[in-house]
């Protein structure tokens, strides 16, 4: 049963047991409907007690029910709302740990509130591309005032109760047992009439207009391509401009629009999606746990500093080793550099300044590190190098400790073969910045443990990293289907574009940066030295050599202050560079190509279509382990545009028999021989299926 239903001496209590969070599913609605007209018809019943079991009062709507029939069958979350707010008994909502969303709404339904210290209180729908369609934009305002209601349900942001309880949306917050609480309140308030209704107060605030006006313009110049925010601004208002049944009607009106949007979807998409990544089919949620209480990184560059920064925020002391007594010195005053910029700008208190580097030390001794639970090598990209570094982590590590390389490209299980522990080799693929990036590619190697892999996921967890795991091969997940994004990108430079308007055509799509201002900012040099040793290994891959010749005019980008673009000194800003653009045509002449005009769209279409028929032949391979994983990589990591769900969801939402049908045209231009459809993406193409 996802609600139970008890009698306790003249309170009946509704205990919503629908785990994990209790969400508002068809069955619960339905239960909770139950559970109150058994309590109406008995007329024992003085008053009514809703709760929730295990670990909340309730996390909401069932957003798994979006966009299926379910969602709309009777009983309605509106509808069971109606039922408690218009029952003749009261009815009290006990809440504890988590009230959010429509568990929030139902909550407003009940004529009396009372909430544990530390619950989360929140309307966090905008975070899914909607905005609370229970009646919470109607509710909220009213019990904690227009501006602090706005101000919840634009941002989403959780609240703890404590905070709420001086407002009418609680009767009382208390520290101890909720369900005590609320009983002893029922037993208080059984007699008492006419019931409060939420409903039934009135928002006074005179200057309303110029209010809603100023928030439209503030949220309107935040909410870029997402259609919710300011949508949830004119819910709010109707909360003052309107009676209240219209405005419940207005609130549904522009909940049922918002939900059939792409951005929506697209954002639903990445929650779940979040959460599936952290799930390995054939590893056991119950699988024992290594504990990371000490970790250490190999190298104090600007990875292995941003490396260890991760630990350190999260509380793990960490030990830096270097080879030299200098690298090492510098290594740590970049760190303490860059905590220093957090702490001016105030985003850190001296305390946690304080805490974080003290965590943070450095050794030039192997000896030193042996006792770490964890060591993360972030050398240099060589597999020679490589090879060194994990003779010797195999000397010296204790038993037990796990190794991981933060290689970008080269074979894990390599890697492990120089141990005589490889369940004990993972690859642990951080971006850069290290300690800014979300994502985390934890790579399984061959014989990679069950225990080590668990162990990695829970560990991107506590550093606040989304952990995605890929299997291994030259890339991994998103530098593999990188290459092919660049490939492209290099086409149409001799094809016809030059890299302003590449760049532009990509980020006018949604993309962070494009490919040319990104190959400037990390340096071109790294991916020259990377061709060299690919393209030796592959040499029927076909590439655009512009990037290498870019690269001979020792334009290695923002610091060499000129790479596809020039820079002036001190300044980050990309001027299109006249020598670049000669080049490249001068390139296109030596080929023979005569150039074309490219529309933005073929830029959009080559770039992003690249990165799907990749990510389709990992998917079939097994690198990956579902499309939704794709699309974490590329939205945490590789700044693809989170309204549009990443390459995979994105894929689908075209519509996979027009990617393939774009590609067949593409096929029949130049270096066609890219475009032949994965396998799985032109079977699901052909059987009208989609990746997710
Ligand atoms: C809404 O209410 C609309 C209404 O206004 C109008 C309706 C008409 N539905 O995050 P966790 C699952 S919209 C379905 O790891 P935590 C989640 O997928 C809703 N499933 O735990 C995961 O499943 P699995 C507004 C949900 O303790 C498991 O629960 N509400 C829902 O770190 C554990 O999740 C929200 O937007 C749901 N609503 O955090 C709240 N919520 O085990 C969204 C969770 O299979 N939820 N799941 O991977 C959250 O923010 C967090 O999950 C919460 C718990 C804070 C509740």
């Amino acid at each position: 049963m996802t609600a139970e239903y008890k009698v306790n001496g003249a309170v009946a209590v509704i205990t919503l047991n629908n785990p994990p969070v209790n969400g508002l599913g068809h069955a619960t609605r339905s239960a909770i409907v139950e559970g109150m007209k058994k309590a109406l018809g008995d007329s024992a019943v003085r008053a009514v007690v809703i709760t929730g079991a295990g670990k909340a009062f309730s996390g909401g709507a069932d957003i798994k029910e979006f966009n299926t029939p379910k969602a709309m069958q009777e009983p309605t979350l509106h509808t069971v709302i109606n039922v408690v707010e218009n029952s003749d008994k009261p009815v009290i909502a006990a809440i504890h740990s988590v009230c959010m969303g429509g568990g929030l709404e139902l909550a407003l339904g009940c004529n009396y509130r009372v909430a544990q210290k530390g619950a989360q209180i929140a309307l966090p729908e905008v975070k899914l591309g909607i905005l609370p369609g229970a009646g919470g934009t109607q509710r909220l305002p009213r019990v904690v005032g227009l501006e602090f209601g706005l101000n919840m349900i634009v941002s989403g942001t959780p609240v703890p109760a404590e905070k709420l309880a001086k407002t009418a949306l609680f009767n009382e917050v208390v520290e101890g047992d909720v369900l005590e609480a609320a009983l002893a309140l029922a037993a208080k308030v059984a007699d008492v009439r006419p019931l409060p209704r939420v409903r039934d107060i009135k928002i006074d605030y005179p200057n309303y207009e110029a209010f809603l006006q100023f928030s439209r313009n503030t949220v309107k110049a935040m909410a870029g391509p997402f259609p919710a925010p300011l949508k949830c601004v004119d819910a709010v208002g109707a909360a003052v401009t309107m009676k209240f049944d219209d405005g419940i009607k207005y609130e549904r009106e522009l909940f049922v629009e918002l939900v059939q949007t792409t951005e929506s979807k697209a954002l639903r998409h990445a929650f779940f999606g979040e959460r599936a990544a952290s799930k390995v089919p054939d590893v056991p949620e119950d699988t024992p746990l290594r504990a990371i209480k000490s970790a250490a990184v190999i190298g104090a560059g600007t990875m292995g500093g941003g490396i260890a920064m991760n630990f350190a925020n999260a509380g793990i002391p960490v030990k830096i080793l270097e080879m030299k007594q200098e690298a090492l010195d510098k290594g740590l005053a970049t760190i303490r550099k860059n905590y220093e910029n957090t702490l001016k700008k105030g985003k850190l208190t001296q305390e946690k300044f304080d805490q974080r580097v003290g965590l943070i030390t450095g050794t030039l001794s192997y000896e030193d590190i042996g006792q770490a639970d964890i060591v993360v090598e972030a050398v240099f990209e060589d597999m020679g190098v490589k090879e060194q570094v994990f003779k010797k982590l195999d000397e010296v590590m204790k038993q037990g400790a796990i190794l991981a390389s933060n290689t970008s490209t080269l074979d894990v299980n390599k890697i492990a073969s120089f141990t005589k522990r490889p369940q004990d080799v993972i690859g642990l693929h951080f971006f850069s910045p290290a300690n800014v990036m979300k994502l985390l590619e934890i790579v399984r190697g061959e014989k990679t443990g069950k225990d080590v892999l668990a162990t990695s996921l829970a560990l991107a967890k506590k550093i606040k990293k989304t952990g995605v795991v890929s299997g291994v091969c030259d890339g991994f997940i998103g530098n593999r289907m990188i290459e092919q994004y660049s490939r492209q990108a290099g086409f149409l430079l001799e094809e016809g574009a030059l890299p302003e308007q590449v760049d532009k055509a990509i980020e006018k799509f949604g993309f962070a940066m494009g490919p040319f201002r990104m190959g400037d900012l990390a340096g071109n040099d790294i991916g020259w030295y990377i061709r060299k040793r690919r393209y030796v290994e592959k040499p029927e891959v076909t590439y655009s050599k512009t990037a290498d010749l870019l690269c001979e005019m020792g334009r290695f980008g923002q610091k060499t202050s000129a790479g596809w673009y020039d820079y002036k000194p001190g300044d980050r800003k990309p001027y299109p560079s006249q020598v670049v653009n000669d080049m490249i045509i001068k390139h296109s002449a030596d080929l023979g190509i005569e150039r074309r005009k490219i529309s933005d769209e073929e830029i959009v279409q080559r770039l992003v279509f690249a990165l799907v028929n990749e990510g389709a032949y990992i998917l079939e391979e097994g690198i990956a382990q579902r499309a939704s994983d794709i699309d974490m990589v590329y939205l945490t990591g590789y700044g693809f545009p989170l309204f549009r769900g990443g390459p995979m969801f994105y894929a689908d939402t075209v519509g996979l028999q027009n990617v393939v049908m774009t590609m067949e045209k593409f096929a029949r231009g130049r270096h066609g021989e890219a475009w032949k459809p994965a396998p799985l993406l032109a079977r699901l193409a052909a059987e009208g299926k989609s990746f997710n």
